[in-house]
């Protein structure tokens, strides 16, 4: 379905010219309950919407536009296993992860067969393992107890448990180093192993297809790194080497016992979806089974609000249908994720794999190439960081960037006023955005004449604000579905496919063709565009000396 076709795009269209121009100060001025009104807490977390510039009708306009997508019916098509990751012809069922034991979620593909027990099951060893870890009983190849532990994965297979394991920093076995390993860089893996001990070093071999260039290249350069450690006996690979993945044949090739060291996974689970499969091993090793089930239960209770919330209420359902209001109807091009927890450092950046590789897209379900804007640029970094950097930007520039200001009542590091200071900063830069500051206002303080426009904030600048007590398991799980939920509603909106990513392809296509080239002793024959040739053959220049 083409959604500007829709009756209610039409008539956003049109409303859209009404509102336009509205200034914040006169929709707060003209309702003093908006605060209030327009806020509503659901899956444990709390979201104030009213600093965005929309009115009732807007609201009202924005719902109707998705009952005509059908978003609820296509809530129910994710969450009833339909296969509606038409391109890879899988269902998208990451919700089954964290449903409650003795629940039953079928793939339509596979009728009668129940997903939730597979689950279950792999989830009790990721437990036994987790346990085994902490608690020491896990031993190396000397007999050694397990001290560090580190991910070799990218994507999917790192950024969700990298950064949750920063954010759940204070739920952490700290006797434990976890670390991980992504980039082909070499850098990476040197650095990250440079002050292990081999004899105490756990490796997590994370990927999915185990085809991975990335991860396959770490995973070998690990593996001679342990054995160069150990003596080579290469008996040492089945004590500190595990896998996750769904390629048991590629894992027990590597030399991973994959009977007893791989924890397993479904094609229905897509890579940016993953960190609550076994993915997340090394994240429940450094907090535990237990923390591990609370950020289960975090997740749930935002599915279950996500599908049984009418949309005017309904977090995931607004935080989409805001966005699609900035990014349709005021062209706005991207969005910031600006969370106020230091924990919280790489939360933007695993944002930007969830939105960016889910929803930049061009072409439709049925292949047609879109004439409507598709996902935002995502992008952000923690307060009050950013106030020192970009804010200024967000509060006098040219462009206007909606952002979501994501904050705690309490903070897991409570020390002096450090918290209060940063939560006041965290409230007062969506107020200063919302409201500005007139030339007036300048004015009467005493500004000279030709500094009041340099000195005079705009504001109408949109935010969201979502406030949850603190940030532990649970809360952590409930923002990532949030952000997966929102997510899909904009896919829905948009009428594209969330869950495949063609577009990483052709790279990996081209560097494969090109490695070679690099690494042969012959000048090789280069058969690319002018612009490439030339690089490659300077590279080899600058590679030789
Ligand atoms: C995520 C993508 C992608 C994937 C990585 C790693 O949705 O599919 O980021 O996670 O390419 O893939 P493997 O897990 O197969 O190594």
């Amino acid at each position: 379905m083409n959604p500007t076709k829709t009756k209610a795009w039409q008539a956003l269209q049109a409303h859209f010219e009404t509102v336009r121009t509205v200034h914040l100060r006169d929709l707060f001025a003209a309702d003093p309950a908006r605060g209030e009104r327009f806020a509503v807490e659901g899956g444990g977390l709390f979201l104030d919407f009213s600093k965005n510039r929309i009115t009732d009708e807007t609201l009202g306009l924005l719902t109707g536009l998705a009952d005509e997508v059908g978003l609820r019916a296509r809530i129910e098509a994710m969450f009833g296993g339909q296969r509606i990751n038409t391109t890879e012809g899988r269902a998208v069922l990451h919700a089954a992860l964290r449903a409650p034991e003795g629940s039953h979620i079928h793939d339509a593909g596979e009728p009668g067969h129940d997903v939730v027990p597979d689950v279950q099951a792999v989830l009790q060893r990721c437990e036994v393992f987790a346990e085994q870890v902490r608690s020491g009983s896990w031993r190396g190849h000397l007999g050694r107890s397990i001290r560090n532990v580190v991910n070799i994965g990218i994507g999917g297979s790192d950024l969700g448990p990298a950064m949750a394991c920063e954010a759940l920093r204070p739920d952490s076995e700290r006797r434990l180093t976890v670390r991980f390993v992504s980039n082909i860089d070499g850098t990476h893996v040197v650095e990250a192993l440079r002050d292990l001990d081999p004899a105490e070093t756990l490796f997590i071999i994370c990927s999915k297809t185990f085809t991975t260039q990335e991860t396959l290249t770490n995973a070998n350069t690990a593996r001679q790194w342990l054995l160069d450690g150990l003596g080579g006996d290469e008996a040492a690979i089945t004590r500190h080497f595990v896998a996750v993945s769904t390629a048991a044949d590629k894992v027990a090739a590597f030399g991973i016992d994959a009977e007893r060291n791989m924890f397993g996974f479904w094609d229905w689970v897509g890579g940016r979806y993953s960190v609550d499969s076994a993915v997340g091993l090394a994240l429940m090793v450094a907090i535990g089974p237990q923390g591990f089930r609370e950020l289960l239960a975090g997740f749930h209770a935002m599915d279950q609000h996500f599908r049984t919330a009418p949309f005017e209420q309904n977090l995931p359902a607004l935080l989409g249908l805001l966005g699609v209001w900035y990014g349709n109807f005021f062209g706005c091009d991207s969005h910031a994720v600006l969370p106020y927890d230091q924990n919280l450092a790489r939360f933007p950046a695993y944002l930007q794999q969830l939105d960016m590789e889910s929803n930049g897209k061009r072409v439709t379900l049925d292949g047609e190439v879109v004439d409507w804007q598709t996902g935002p640029i995502v992008w952000g970094e923690p307060g009050t960081n950013g106030q020192h950097a970009f804010y200024q930007l967000l509060h006098q520039g040219t462009r206007l960037v909606p952002a979501d200001f994501l904050g705690f009542c309490r903070s897991r590091n409570p020390r002096g006023e450090h918290h209060d200071l940063l939560m006041a900063n965290f409230f007062a830069q969506t107020e200063a955005l919302a409201f500005g500051k007139t030339g007036d206002e300048v004015r009467a303080e005493g500004v000279a004449d030709e500094l009041v426009t340099h000195k005079t904030f705009p504001g109408n600048r949109p935010t969201n604000t979502i406030l949850a007590d603190a940030l532990d398991p649970r809360t952590l799980g409930a923002l990532i579905a949030l952000y997966e939920h929102k997510v899909f509603t904009q896919g829905v909106v948009w009428g594209i496919n969330s869950f495949d990513q063609w577009g990483v392809e052709l790279g990996k296509v081209l560097a494969k063709r090109i490695a070679p080239e690099l690494q042969a002793d012959a000048e090789p024959q280069l058969a690319h565009d002018s612009s490439t040739n030339a690089l490659i053959r300077r590279y080899r220049r600058g590679r030789r000396t």
